[in-house]
């Protein structure tokens, strides 16, 4: 179902910036190109080699828009696999929509989101994991998670998803053949043998799908909740991990009364955080709204900052802060550890598995706070390097095919006919077809694309 039309679009941001992107590809991307852009020398674009470029300028009829460098890519050698050209504008959102104008008023249309990767996909450029890895690439905010998308991108899942497929399938055919051929001179199928090798594509899979969580915290983040009773010190905290003065600190109880979310990097971690008002008894209906609020956003925590005075001792909003973070996985932090303490780790380690002595005025608290959140999560073992499911379809591929493989396991141990065997055989090979995208269908494919947007 390959695409014959030629589709043009901005491929950089839109904004202002020195340089900006238009791309065209398709089979008359050089002809289109060649409508709109004319090189110093007069050289047709229709011409040139594939991986070189002309400076010149473009322009719609007689009217010149920009100077421009027009980039060849000759198909398949190019990112969509078709011919394609780059018309590097400078970089003003009037003037690459006009670019973009002229090509679409010279035999181009408007590109859909996601259409050259699309296209990359359909020409066999890339598989769907790769493909994938490419918005992950553009949306990574960390260095793991840029690392782990690079590697994906240069297809660690994908040869993973290969290798245990290719297993299954030389499995599957041996199967049929026994079963089909039987008085055919074919190898007879060792049962014990093929149940090692059943249990070996197992726990390759379970192996990725265990990766999945911390893959997942890599990528997207971690949703903190920074919440305690009044003047415990959760704003001090938020603006100590935001590197800047984000929420209002005063020594008035009940000052933070809204969520004040903003995210932060900690190291290799990014934290969505959001710092809440103390929670307290209180008869101010505005205060009162924020500790709802405040107790609400603790069930939609992935990690509970809970922190404590620990200049003081345990008190009854200290008590209901306890209570509220039961459920949720949290580190108990006791602040201001840079004055007299009459509140020790002892006194919480019934409540907290994890707890921390701080000082929110301490620059240094950051980094023990990130000592312990990359422990929490297991950031430590991450292996950016490693094949890696990255988002809920692959996740449910992986655990489809791990399903049918267990279940072609119990079929042998259970002495059903190998025709049942065969067939959750094939079908584990199938969800790693779907996974990659060799035999995935239009709807699948369709929902990959339509995660990204227009120029890529
Ligand atoms: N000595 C000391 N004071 C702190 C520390 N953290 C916060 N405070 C003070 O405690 C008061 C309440 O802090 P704030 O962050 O507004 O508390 P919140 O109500 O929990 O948001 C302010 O006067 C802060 O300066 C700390 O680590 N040491
Ligand atoms: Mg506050």
């Amino acid at each position: 179902m390959l695409e014959t039309a030629t589709v043009a679009a901005i491929a950089t941001p839109l904004g202002t910036g020195g340089i900006g992107v238009v791309r065209i590809s398709g089979p008359d991307a050089l002809a289109v190109a060649g409508r709109v852009f004319t090189s110093r020398q007069c050289e047709n674009i229709s011409g040139m080699d594939g991986y070189t470029c002309a400076f010149g300028f473009v322009h719609d009829g007689q009217e010149k828009i920009d100077e421009a460098v027009a980039t060849v890519f000759r198909a398949p050698h190019s990112y969509t696999g078709e011919d394609v050209v780059e018309l590097s504008c400078h970089g003003g959102v009037y003037l690459l929509q006009r670019v973009l104008q002229a090509c679409c008023g010279n035999g181009a249309r408007l590109a859909e989101a996601g259409e050259f990767t699309k296209r990359a996909f359909l020409n066999g450029k890339l598989d769907l994991t790769r493909a994938e890895a490419v918005a992950d690439l553009i949306a990574a905010q960390g260095r793991q998670a840029a690392k782990a998308a690079l590697s994906a991108k240069e297809g660690a899942l994908y040869r993973k998803a290969e290798a245990v497929c290719g297993q299954l399938l030389a499995q599957a055919s041996h199967l049929a053949a026994w079963i089909d051929y039987p008085e055919e001179e074919i190898e007879q199928v060792d049962a014990g043998q093929l149940r090692e090798e059943l249990q070996q594509a197992h726990r390759e899979l379970t192996l990725l799908l265990d990766g999945y969580e911390t893959g997942k915290v890599v990528r997207e983040g971690v949703r903190v909740v920074i919440a305690g009773r009044p003047n415990a010190g959760k704003s001090t905290l938020m603006n100590l991990l935001a590197g800047y003065r984000r929420s209002i600190v005063t020594d008035l109880a009940g000052t933070t009364r809204d969520v004040v979310s903003d995210t932060v990097r900690l190291g290799d971690v990014v934290l969505h955080l959001s710092d809440t008002a103390g929670i307290r008894e209180t008869d101010d209906p505005v205060e009162q709204l924020g500790v709802e609020l405040a107790e609400q956003s603790l069930s939609q925590a992935q990690l509970v900052l809970a922190v404590f005075d620990g200049s003081d001792t345990l008190d009854e909003d200290d008590r209901r802060v306890i209570e509220a973070c039961k459920g949720s996985r949290c580190i108990a932090l006791i602040n201001k550890n840079d004055l007299p303490q009459k509140l020790s780790p002892e006194d919480l380690a019934g409540y907290f598995p994890d707890i921390l002595q701080i000082s929110a005025e301490d620059p240094q608290s950051a980094a023990k706070l990130e000592e312990k959140i990359t422990r929490l999560f297991c950031l430590g073992e991450f292996d950016s390097g490693a094949a890696m499911l990255a988002n809920e379809r692959q996740r449910a591929a992986a655990w489809s095919a791990a399903q049918e493989v267990s279940q072609a396991v119990e079929a042998l141990d259970a002495g059903i006919s190998y025709d049942a065997v065969c067939v959750c055989i094939e079908r584990a090979a199938d969800y790693l077809l779907e996974l990659t995208g060799k035999r995935a269908s239009q709807e699948v494919v369709d929902q990959v694309f339509s995660r990204f947007c227009v120029g890529k």
